[in-house]
């Protein structure tokens, strides 16, 4: 025998649900909707910077940018210039999940090649 539920599921809200104040009825008749402000903020992002320093080569730096930060040669190539230029370059912006595994990433192949290269995540705003 097969039973069957005499209700649907209840869905919770989803968080990009409106939220409206409760219902007011003016004179006429008229049913007033005023919508609330969104409760629920988007995440905060990381940007992930890679450092400049003397030794690590840069055919690396721009095989790094390319393999771990998904950028074509020639802008990899733009990246690392503006890095070895000014001290430091963001490489990407990411949740904080992936900004901490890009960084790992990073610095496990760096370790790999005996190369001091330096790369870290700053939350952004
Ligand atoms: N400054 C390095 C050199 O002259 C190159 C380099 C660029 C190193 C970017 C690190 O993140 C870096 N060999």
């Amino acid at each position: 025998m097969k039973f069957m539920a005499t209700k649907p599921p209840k869905t919770p809200a989803s968080p990009s649900t409106p939220t409206y104040k409760p219902q007011k009825v003016d004179d006429g008749g008229t049913v007033v909707l005023e919508r609330l402000p969104q409760k629920t903020k988007p995440p905060q992002m990381y940007q992930v910077v890679v450092l400049n320093d003397d030794y690590t080569p840069m055919e690396f730096v721009v095989m790094v940018i390319q393999e771990f930060f998904n950028k074509d040669r020639e802008t990899a190539t733009q990246i690392m210039l503006k890095i070895h230029l000014d001290g430091k370059g963001v490489c990407g912006v990411f949740s904080k999940d992936v900004a901490a595994t890009k960084v790992d990433q990073v610095t496990e192949a760096a370790r790999k090649h005996g190369h001091p290269l330096q790369c870290l995540s700053e939350p952004l705003e």
